[in-house]
């Protein structure tokens, strides 16, 4: 179907979760919405915000600049603005908009009649973000906890926090999370990689089918785990990485707060090692 006759069959109005029709248009090439409206509300918003903090802060250096959370002593109270006041409303404001925007994603997905994949993948990076700012910080007593939003700050924040925990790498939850990152990597540039070697096999050749790409990995291993299956690996890989991202941090000082190369101990204390020659209980 022509994108323009398209549109017109799915441009009416209904759908939508809260509000009936307020909001329930396009402008240009965007659908509105109530969650297009709280959406940029919270943005502008919070952007604002940032801006007011970065005025008044010590420097204009895009690295430098940071809206720091409140001194950790202040618990999970409400901060003066400018000592990490701004700080906790520009968390709402980043919060808000995030979920406004899931909601948007929602509204469009049923006006389309579509399943709802691209909003719960969305949901996940939420979810990370909010393990971040709010809940590990709740767990833990105090704003404080939370990062900073800066470029260089953020950074020294993951590290020092890594660091605080006996080196974030030896994580079991940190390691399964990279090995889901890396995957993710390694599959979209096979699919990315088998999907351009069909779609262009030389100048003046006609495309290849997916049935050359299901040919080219059963040669290649075997297996082919075939065209609507590698986009489901590729939601799992991604939604699965961002998840024990979460996982990772959000039990670090909440139910675990030792040094995670000594969560290892387990392993080096398992009975099968005793009294072997050269190990540590030997
Ligand atoms: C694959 O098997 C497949 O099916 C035809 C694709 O779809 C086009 C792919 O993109 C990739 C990468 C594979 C190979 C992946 C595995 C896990 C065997």
């Amino acid at each position: 179907m022509a994108l323009l006759s398209f549109e017109r069959k799915y441009r009416v109005p209904g759908g939508t979760l809260v509000g009936g029709n307020l909001f329930d248009f396009w402008v240009g090439p965007f659908y509105v919405g109530f969650f297009g409206v709280t959406t940029f509300f919270f943005a502008v918003l919070g952007t604002a915000l940032i801006f007011y903090g970065a005025a008044m802060g010590p420097t204009w250096d895009p690295w430098l600049i940071s809206i720091n959370p409140p001194d950790v002593k202040l618990g999970l109270g409400f901060a003066p603005l400018l000592h990490g006041g701004l700080w906790q409303i520009i968390t709402v404001c980043a919060v808000g908009s995030f979920i406004s925007w899931a909601l948007r994603e929602v509204e469009i997905c049923r006006k389309l009649g579509i399943g709802l994949h691209v909003p719960m993948a969305f949901g996940v990076a939420i979810f990370a973000y909010v393990t971040l700012v709010v809940f590990r910080p709740i767990l833990m007593g105090a704003w404080g906890y939370a990062f900073p939003y800066g470029i260089f700050s953020h950074l020294d924040w993951v590290s020092n926090t890594g660091y605080t925990y006996g080196n974030f790498h030896y994580n079991p939850l940190h390691m399964i999370a990279v090995s889901f990152f890396f995957t993710n990597a390694l599959a979209l540039s096979l699919h990315g990689g088998l999907i351009l070697s069909a779609a262009n096999p030389g100048k003046g050749k006609v495309m290849k089918t997916p049935d050359h790409e299901d040919t080219f990995f059963r040669d290649l291993i075997g297996y082919s785990i075939g065209t609507l299956g590698i986009h489901r690996l590729g939601m799992l890989l991604a939604m699965s990485a961002a998840f024990f991202s979460a996982l990772c941090i959000g039990v670090s000082g909440t139910l675990y707060f030792g040094q995670w190369v000594d969560w290892w101990s387990w392993w080096l204390n398992l009975p099968i090692w005793h009294g072997v020659h050269g190990g540590i209980n030997g």
